[in-house]
């Protein structure tokens, strides 16, 4: 028989869809497990994501865990878009009034870690073989082995929290799901580089030879990225070839681009990806478990943090008051904004991009749209609107 302990959710993974969540329920008097395959180590150090909404970062300050973010994050107000050797500035905070921030995806990771664990929460690290069962009953129950010993967790709820390739989503029954897809031709080579960025702010640069992206983690540390296949072999890829392919693709008016000592290199696939409901009884889909977006937004994280919102309040409400109405809507209500966010990620990507399939006459209409979105105010204010974040709820 293995040791069986109680929780009132229990949420599988700890990436920033199931730290977060763990930390608002927290907050709310809601105690939680989370359960992650991988080690604290590994999770801290994982380099994702950069770009946080605006809504993203004040939730984060509103619950207690934006310290480090004041102190290292850096607002930006807009970003610049480079096509046709010229740069055309899209200004956030006249457009909008917002901003985001860059902060790194894994110092996020790190703070809400430091959170639950001072608070007293449980996360358990390198939980093998986790399975969820019973959740189409008021008593959801999460195996796993710990340190070898059969384990099991029982709740009122589960989070499925576990990424792209999580257990969570396929242990749902044949049927049940609706996928949508679509798998892009291309994929993104990055690098993280121990160089200044080049640029106070993100450049978005549509080339000839293909999309390429300036983006920072810190005063001293730069992320570029170059449009490649989905399935670039990396080791052909020396430091001297990146370099050179991200001056030719980044050339710009009065620009440098300065370089440095490459620390880390890899190739991400491109797919936007739903699953409708984002539900299945008393097991609840969050981020990339039920969405996944192109990079080409900086929309991936913030997704997740939107899903976790309405999560979070959803269960508060049920605790607090034996409020159903927010869990029953919650995948009608995540989807709303998903399918919002997802359309600007596969425009963002579309208009980014080299398309071999295009004809010259699609290649001109994509130039044109840019230089519409660089000129029109309302076009800008679009982009703009989308870019720093649409309301959580
Ligand atoms: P995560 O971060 O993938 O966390 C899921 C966690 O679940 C764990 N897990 C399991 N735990 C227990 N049992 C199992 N069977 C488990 N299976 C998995 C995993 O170890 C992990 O800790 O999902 P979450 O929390 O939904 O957060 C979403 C974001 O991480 C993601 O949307 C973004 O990082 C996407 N993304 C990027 N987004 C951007 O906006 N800008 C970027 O530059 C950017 N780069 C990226 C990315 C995603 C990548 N992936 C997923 C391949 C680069 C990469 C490489
Ligand atoms: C990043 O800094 O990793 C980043 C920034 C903006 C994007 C994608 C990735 O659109």
């Amino acid at each position: 028989m293995p040791d069986t302990e109680r929780t009132q959710v229990g949420i599988v993974g700890a990436g920033p869809a199931g730290l977060l969540l763990a930390h608002l329920l927290d907050r709310q008097g809601i105690a939680s497990v989370v359960l992650e395959a991988r080690s604290r180590e590994y999770v801290e150090n994982r380099i994702r994501a950069g770009v946080l909404e605006q809504g993203t970062a004040d939730l984060l300050t509103a619950s207690g865990v934006g310290e480090r973010m004041a102190r290292l994050g850096l607002p930006h107000e807009g970003i610049i878009l480079r096509f046709g050797g010229q740069d055309h500035r899209i200004d956030f905070r006249a457009l909008t009034g917002k901003a985001v921030m860059v902060y790194s995806q894994h110092l996020v990771v790190r703070d809400l870690i430091a959170a639950r664990l001072a608070a007293g929460g449980r996360i358990v690290f390198e939980a093998e073989r986790v399975s969820v069962h019973d959740f189409d009953t008021d008593r959801p129950r999460i195996r796993y082995q710990e340190n070898g010993a059969e384990r099991e967790l029982e709740c009122d709820f589960i989070a499925g929290c576990d990424g792209f390739h999580g257990v969570c989503r396929p242990s749902i029954p044949p049927g049940v799901l609706t996928e949508f897809e679509r798998v892009y031709p291309f994929g993104w080579l990055g690098i993280l580089a121990d160089a200044p960025p080049s640029s106070h702010e993100l450049i978005y640069a549509n080339h000839e030879r293909g999309f390429s992206l300036l983006s920072m983690r810190s005063p001293t540390v730069s992320r570029l990225y170059l449009q490649c296949a989905p399935d670039e072999d990396i080791e052909a890829w020396s430091d001297a070839r990146i370099w050179a392919e991200l001056q030719t693709r980044l050339a710009g008016p009065g620009f440098t681009l300065r370089e440095g000592k490459i620390t880390q290199k890899g190739v991400t696939p491109m797919r936007s990806f739903v699953v409708e409901p984002m539900q299945c009884g008393r097991l609840f889909l969050l981020g990339d478990a039920a969405h996944i977006v192109p990079p080409t937004g900086a929309k991936g994280l913030n997704l997740a943090a939107g899903d976790v919102a309405v999560l979070s309040r959803a269960l508060g409400a049920w605790y607090a008051a034996g409020d159903e109405s927010g869990l029953a809507a919650y995948s009608a209500t995540c989807l709303r904004r998903v399918w919002k966010v997802q359309r600007f990620s596969w425009w963002m990507t579309s208009m980014l991009h080299r398309f071999e399939t295009h004809s010259p006459f699609e290649r001109r209409v994509q130039l044109a749209e840019l230089d519409y979105v660089a000129s029109s105010v309302a076009a800008s204010t679009a982009l703009a609107e989308n870019y720093i974040g649409l309301p959580f709820i």
